[in-house]
């Protein structure tokens, strides 16, 4: 298993200097400043690799771009609306440039709208940790009560409603602000910029664009791009939505094993593969990571490996993202799967053998508390996470009694 990192250019608050320093072998980036849509020119690809190839004072890190993370859909793609014919064209001459570099592996994610969802991006732990968490209820309370979405009381259950109204009543303004900026952080290069209004003018161009929908224009976009792929021997891997469960009435087509193996019949190639994330993923309690990194194994290009509690049951609930080895999700069993996968590659003569995975997201400890790097991609609390499942690796292979 390969070990990788994800680092998000020169801007990123944790250096080459501390990846290496981690034990990390290769990197995984994207070029974050170029808009979803645009082409990545060959000379945007190589100021990133030349970044990483070196350290703060200019000697060499000797590691590499390995992964691509994420080389975005744009939303014109999702919903086959306005330039996406061009969008098409433009990532299809982004796989040939990214190829021509020496990329091989390409993650990406086909959620609408949002990325990544959280309501709080520092949850306090008994020991002073701070961790990113999703609870359900507070997510009501924006959905009904801030972005103040029509029809939105009757997607969640009566009691969490109920409890969404209560706790909407008691908060301030400056709870209420805070919430909204926490979710709209996993907007795709909104930040802080974008307003309620953007939001409400995002969640209506889906009006009208079912699951089934989605997952039509899914696989229009997979049939144009994996024999391209396939062409120029790169591996694309779909990220799961995260958390793997609708949201705001939006679509959501890549949360279960159903999902990924509907997509891998629709476009059978093996440059048509799988992010498997365990934290997005592990969300649900009938996602089974280990059976799933078994059964899907073979079409599985990059790993995301990190943690998540459930704190309600039912398969849209609360979740915080615990340490690697403290979650919901048997990180032994996975890893051991994982291991075994790479067995089978070796014994079919696969060139993939190595299936890179990354200390997905981190807890925020020691100095980490200070530094403000991007939310859930603290130096120390990957770092911890790393040094753990390198732990489990060397266990299971028994690399530790060299
Ligand atoms: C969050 C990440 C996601 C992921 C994209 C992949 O921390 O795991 O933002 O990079 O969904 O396209």
């Amino acid at each position: 298993m390969r070990q990788t990192w994800r680092w998000f250019g020169p801007k990123d608050q944790v250096s080459v200097d501390d990846m290496l320093q981690a034990g990390v072998e290769g990197v995984v980036t994207a070029l974050h400043h170029v808009s979803a849509g645009a082409v990545w020119t060959p000379e945007d690809i190589a100021a990133r690799q030349r970044d990483l190839a070196a350290m703060k004072d200019g000697s060499p890190s000797g590691l590499e771009w390995e992964v691509v993370e994420s080389l975005p859909v744009s939303e014109a793609i999702k919903k086959q609306r306005g330039d996406w014919r061009a969008h098409i064209a433009n990532y299809k001459s982004s796989l040939r440039n990214l190829a021509a570099a020496g990329l091989e592996t390409i993650c990406y994610n086909f959620m609408p709208v949002l990325d990544w969802t959280r309501t709080d991006l520092a949850y306090r732990l008994p020991n002073g940790a701070t961790c990113m968490r999703f609870d359900i209820v507070d997510f009501a309370v924006f959905d009904i009560h801030i972005l103040e979405r029509g029809g939105a009381t009757e997607d969640f259950p009566a009691e969490i409603s109920a409890e969404a109204a209560r706790r909407f009543a008691a908060m301030g303004d400056a709870q209420t602000s805070a919430l909204r900026r926490n979710i709209v952080a996993g907007l795709p290069g909104a930040a802080e910029s974008f307003t309620l209004e953007d939001v409400r003018g995002h969640l209506a161009e889906y009006d009208g664009i079912s699951a089934e929908r989605l997952r039509g224009n899914f696989i229009d976009f997979l049939e144009q791009t994996a024999p391209l792929a396939e062409e120029l021997g790169l591996r694309m891997c779909c990220h799961p939505d995260d958390p793997p469960f609708d949201l705001l009435g939006l679509p959501r087509v890549m949360s279960t094993e159903a999902d990924y193996s509907a997509m891998m019949r629709a476009v059978d190639s093996p440059a048509n593969g799988i992010t498997l994330c365990s934290g997005s993923l592990g969300a649900r309690p009938d996602n089974d990571l280990p059976g799933m990194m078994d059964r899907l194994g073979d079409r599985v290009h990059f790993l995301h490996l990190r943690n998540v509690r459930r704190e309600t049951r039912g398969i849209c609930g609360s979740f915080y993202e615990a340490e690697h080895l403290g979650g919901d999700t048997d990180m032994v069993a996975l890893v051991g799967a994982a291991l075994a996968e790479e067995a089978r590659r070796r014994r079919t003569g696969r060139r993939d053998i190595s299936i890179p995975f990354r200390p997905d997201h981190g807890q925020d400890i020691l100095d980490d508390l200070g530094r403000s790097a991007q939310p859930g991609y603290p130096a120390i609390g990957r770092l911890k996470g790393l040094a753990e499942l390198r732990g489990i690796i060397a266990a299971l292979t028994g690399a530790g009694a060299a």
